[in-house]
């Protein structure tokens, strides 16, 4: 099951648009429901709100505790509410607060919440996890620093765990490992700079090290153009030859990073 690297980089690129989505819109920001308009139904979920079900599913750690105060929304296009927050009070006399500390959300509105994301005592996203494919389980996981996306882990065999890891620096992709043959551990390593993809590693025998690195096959094209460009450029006499064609050339000489 070999991949072009120009496959790689067609993988690569809808996931990373659509992190970069979800770090510009981290904290408390509300996010589109994704699913409306699908037709995909949960099991156990209807798109008839007379018929959802009783038990939505709730994840957020609410029940049980009266201290905690619940507010239920319906957003845009929902008949019933289909978002829940959970928020705690926060501090004494004066500077007493409500925070957010949970929020979960029915995107495809069928009685079942698929998207829980958590909040720290800042307001900040901590965690979320969603259903995307509305089969019941989960498939995404997203992890926030200081409010921002750090990691998100795909499951693309809906099986239930995750077998990509996508890990953000500074809100841009660092790092992909992926699970070619879903046996829970990496096989290929995916080293990006500045959110493009510089080398990918392949563990082609399965056993956990890196039998051959490549390095970006369009990043190499690009450069020989622009070199060409530059030769062209001095060989026509032209004085404005562009002066940093050159200057990539050595951007993928670095040590991969593990
Ligand atoms: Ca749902
Ligand atoms: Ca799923
Ligand atoms: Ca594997």
């Amino acid at each position: 099951m070999k991949r072009s690297l120009a496959s790689f980089i067609a993988w690569s690129i809808v996931p990373v648009g659509l992190g970069l989505v979800v770090a510009c819109g981290g904290g408390n920001k509300e996010r589109a429901p994704i699913g409306t308009g699908t037709t995909a139904v949960t099991p156990g979920g209807s798109h008839d709100p007379s018929k959802w079900p009783a038990d939505d599913r709730s994840r957020c750690d609410w029940r049980g505790k009266p201290e905690l105060e619940i507010a239920e929304t319906a957003g845009p296009g929902a008949l019933k509410p289909n978002v829940r927050r959970v928020y705690r009070m926060e501090g004494e006399g004066d500077s007493r607060h409500k925070t957010l500390v949970c929020r979960e959300i029915d995107t495809n509105l069928d009685g079942i919440k698929d998207v829980i994301r958590t909040f720290n005592a800042k307001g900040e996203a901590v965690k979320e996890e969603s259903d995307r494919d509305y089969d019941g389980k989960s498939d995404v996981w997203l992890t926030f620093v200081d409010g921002r996306i750090a990691e998100e882990d795909l499951d693309t065999n809906h099986d239930g765990n995750p077998d990509v890891w996508k890990f953000y620096l500074d809100g841009q992709l660092n790092r992909i490992r992926r699970d070619r043959n879903f046996d829970g551990k990496a096989d290929v390593w995916e080293i990006y700079t500045k959110g493009h993809l510089e080398r990918v590693g392949v563990d082609d025998t399965f056993d956990g090290h890196v039998d051959r690195w490549d390095r970006d096959e369009a990043m190499k094209y690009a450069q020989e153009q622009d070199e060409k460009k530059a030769l062209a450029a001095m060989d026509a006499g032209v004085a404005a030859a562009p002066v940093d064609a050159g200057a990539p050339a050595d951007a993928g000489a670095k040590k991969p990073k593990k």
